[in-house]
């Protein structure tokens, strides 16, 4: 036998034998492929025989021995079992995706909407706790909850409240403005810097006689420091009624107080100014922390700053719509922020409105 024959017999064994490797592989590969039935496993199926090292890449190793005429026929042939079995696969896939969303609707209603069962579960703001057990006190001593805008027309926030246009009080607390246009009877809209404005609106639609609280955010535009921030919270108080006096407004304070804290309190009374009231206090209450003994806390004092208050001036009940000659009463507003503070011992006013959830998250 010539040398050329030998050659193109040898390469003609090869080729037989590359093509039948090639076959089986075909067949092993789809008579795998009915047994599968989940993604994990087609994965592994591809790269088991399509992978770079997978069977397919083994079986084209053998291409460097063949002849260089055959090997057209070869990669041809190597193309096509690449092609029928990459084709199975995806067609299997594409029935596995099939059959899983077909399952998943038969066993229920899936709510897209549903937050995933890892979302962090939200802690009450010490805020917000405080405040609902202040509601709870005052609604179980006979108050309403009384609710204002938080745009307030300067009105309702300043004039009514007997603080005219012009009076220097108007600088006591440092106004956001809402706008530059003006109103012609209620002025300028602002962020309310007080909850006593609700106090207007409360005798205007109920009359007297009235005891409510009115709770709410209020700002002002103030630098903020560890114990003043520009929004904050502020409970207002109101008793309008017969015969009414600071008595009563003491001994509501100091049943408030003690409910509150849990442990007797006593609260004290020095002159201070407000334009909506005449006379006019600055509330103290005894230092929780030293028992009045004197301490940081209330500066040695023995006696903790809490808010102001007093009888409410016959020119508000007459904004109010109510005669002065039948009814009085008192009026307080304190800062609840500031309460909250003490309550919790938290070192700066500015955490409560941070939105830190590790501070958050210790309540
Ligand atoms: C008032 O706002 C009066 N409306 C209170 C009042 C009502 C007096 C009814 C008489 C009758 P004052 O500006 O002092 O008053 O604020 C009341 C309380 O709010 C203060 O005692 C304080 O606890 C709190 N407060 C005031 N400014 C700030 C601030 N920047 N940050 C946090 N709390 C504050």
């Amino acid at each position: 036998m010539k040398n050329s024959q030998k050659v193109s017999k040898l390469a003609e064994l090869q080729n037989s034998t590359m093509e039948k490797q090639l076959n089986t592989l075909q067949e092993d590969a789809l008579e795998s492929l009915k047994k599968i039935n989940n993604l994990e496993k087609l994965k592994e199926l591809e790269v088991e025989y399509l992978g770079r090292k997978g069977k397919l890449t083994e079986i084209l190793r053998g291409l460097k021995d063949v002849p260089a005429e055959q090997k057209p026929l070869a990669g041809q042939l190597s193309n096509k079992v690449k092609t029928i079995i990459s084709d199975a696969i995806e067609a299997k896939k594409q029935e596995i995706e099939r059959i899983d969303v077909e399952k998943s609707l038969n066993e229920g209603f899936f709510d897209t909407t549903a937050p995933s069962t890892s979302s962090q579960i939200g802690t009450i703001h010490p805020v917000f706790e405080t405040l609902t057990e202040v509601e709870n006190i005052f609604s179980q001593m006979g108050f309403t909850i009384a609710d204002g805008p938080e745009i307030e027309s300067e009105y309702y926030n300043f004039t009514a409240l007997n603080i005219p246009d012009d009076h220097p009080a108007r600088d006591m607390q440092d106004t956001f403005f809402v706008e530059q246009t003006q109103h012609p009877e209620h002025g300028h809209q602002v962020l309310r810097t007080q909850t006593s404005p609700v106090q207007i609106r409360a005798m205007k639609e109920h009359g007297a006689p009235l005891r409510l609280i009115a709770p709410g955010r209020v700002f002002r535009n103030e630098a903020t420091d560890a114990s003043h921030d520009s929004t904050f919270h502020q409970v207002e108080g109101l008793l309008i009624d017969k015969d009414i006096s600071i008595a009563h407004l003491k001994g509501v304070l100091e049943q408030f107080l003690t409910r509150l804290f849990d442990k007797k309190v006593s609260v004290r009374f020095r002159p201070g100014y407000f334009p909506f009231v005449e006379p006019g206090f600055e509330v103290d209450f005894s230092c929780l922390i030293c028992e009045g003994k004197g301490c940081r806390v209330c500066k040695h004092l023995g006696w903790v700053e809490f808010m102001g208050a007093g009888m409410v001036h016959p020119n508000v009940l007459k904004a109010g719509e109510i005669d002065s000659e039948k009814y009085q009463g008192w009026a307080f507003g304190f800062g609840l922020t500031r309460l909250v503070m003490m309550r919790y011992k938290i070192p700066d006013i500015r955490l409560l409105t941070s939105g830190d959830l590790r501070f958050l998250k210790q309540f």
